[in-house]
């Protein structure tokens, strides 16, 4: 918390540029995932299940379990003939096929985004082909998409974990994406992908949604004119970490922050110019916060720099819609 009483946060006082990247915070999936939770908390006699946390952010899960949903790791813990919603990251066919069996009345946030890439998945294994998912090893997506065909699926992480990749025909290999990785980084695997299997097939458009790619873009565009980048986002949100990353690979020091408590002081030495974004699971007050919390510091001159304008909606699932 910034104090001015206290000599350390004294010593970094002064005037700053806060150079806001936009588009960032909530993505289209995001909020229909959280409306969908709140539907049911106002609708339905509490609790309301959720399998995982309906999106990876500490705030948003606190705040919906304050007013009655309950948040489970695995479907053995939600009672038989209960309702339970899908996070937005989107589940296995194995998930699903268990919840039918324990006769629980699913309503299904994944995000529509996710679930595109798992027809892609299937429509690639049902032609033969080996599926390639490029993606982080234990991410909830990951694992969900993995699960469509996991006999003909395999995982690469990286560029380097191609030059090891063996399938059974190289002329038939297809690859998939997680939505939410770094647009430079998958098109380095991709072109690896492609130097050793000429054949390659992809699917028809990306895979990494608009949303993802949108915040990079915006942040790539102030990246380089901050002397810190700040990223207000949970540790296990992937595209929040990828926005770290991506700061770092313009040559610029940046922090993932939950809240404007994480600040710490030392961070701020010498540093004027405050790049501020934040993942797709990040809820817009807590960069409002942030903001107002530097204004404890002195002087703040806000400029909002966007690079593009999003008008992408998804309708809500018919369980949960107004009638
Ligand atoms: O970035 P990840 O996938 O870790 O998820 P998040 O932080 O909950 O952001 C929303 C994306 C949800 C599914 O694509
Ligand atoms: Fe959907 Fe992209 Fe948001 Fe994930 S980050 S919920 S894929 S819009």
């Amino acid at each position: 918390m910034i104090d001015r009483s206290d000599p350390a946060w004294a010593e970094v006082a002064g005037p700053r540029t806060i150079l806001l990247a936009a588009p960032r915070s909530f993505c289209a999936g995001v909020e229909r995932a959280i409306e969908i939770v709140e539907r049911l908390l106002e609708d339905r006699e509490p609790p309301v299940y959720v399998r995982k946390q309906i999106v990876h952010n500490r705030h948003v899960v606190r705040e919906l379990e304050t007013r009655g949903a309950v948040f489970v790791d695995e479907l053995d813990e939600v009672p038989d003939r209960a309702t339970v919603v899908f996070s937005a990251h989107g589940v296995s066919p194995a998930v699903r096929a268990e919840a039918t069996r324990r006769e629980l009345e699913v309503i299904d946030a994944t995000c529509p985004l996710v679930t595109k890439v798992h027809a892609e998945a299937r429509r690639f294994a049902a032609r033969g082909d080996t599926v390639v998912l490029i993606g982080h090893a234990g991410h909830e997506e990951v694992e969900g998409t993995l699960g469509e065909a996991p006999e003909q699926t395999v995982l690469v992480q990286s560029a380097a974990d191609v030059e090891t990749l063996e399938v059974p025909d190289p002329a038939r290999v297809s690859y998939l994406t997680q939505t939410t990785l770094a647009v430079d980084e998958t098109t380095d695997v991709v072109r690896a992908l492609r130097a050793r299997f000429p054949q390659l097939r992809g699917p028809g458009s990306d895979d990494i949604c608009y949303a993802t790619t949108n915040r990079q873009d915006a942040l790539a565009a102030i990246a380089e004119e901050a002397d810190l980048v700040l990223v207000v986002g949970s540790a296990n949100s992937s595209n929040s970490v990828r926005l770290v990353e991506l700061a770092h690979r313009h040559g610029t020091p940046a922090r993932l922050i939950d809240d404007a408590d994480d600040l710490r002081p030392e961070w701020l030495r010498g540093k004027r110019t405050i790049g501020i974004t934040a993942g797709a699971s990040a809820p817009p007050r807590l960069v409002d916060s942030v903001v107002e919390a530097f204004s404890r510091l002195g002087e703040v001159t806000v400029s909002e720099r966007e690079t593009t304008r999003e008008t992408i909606h998804f309708t809500l699932p018919s369980a949960v819609r107004p009638s």
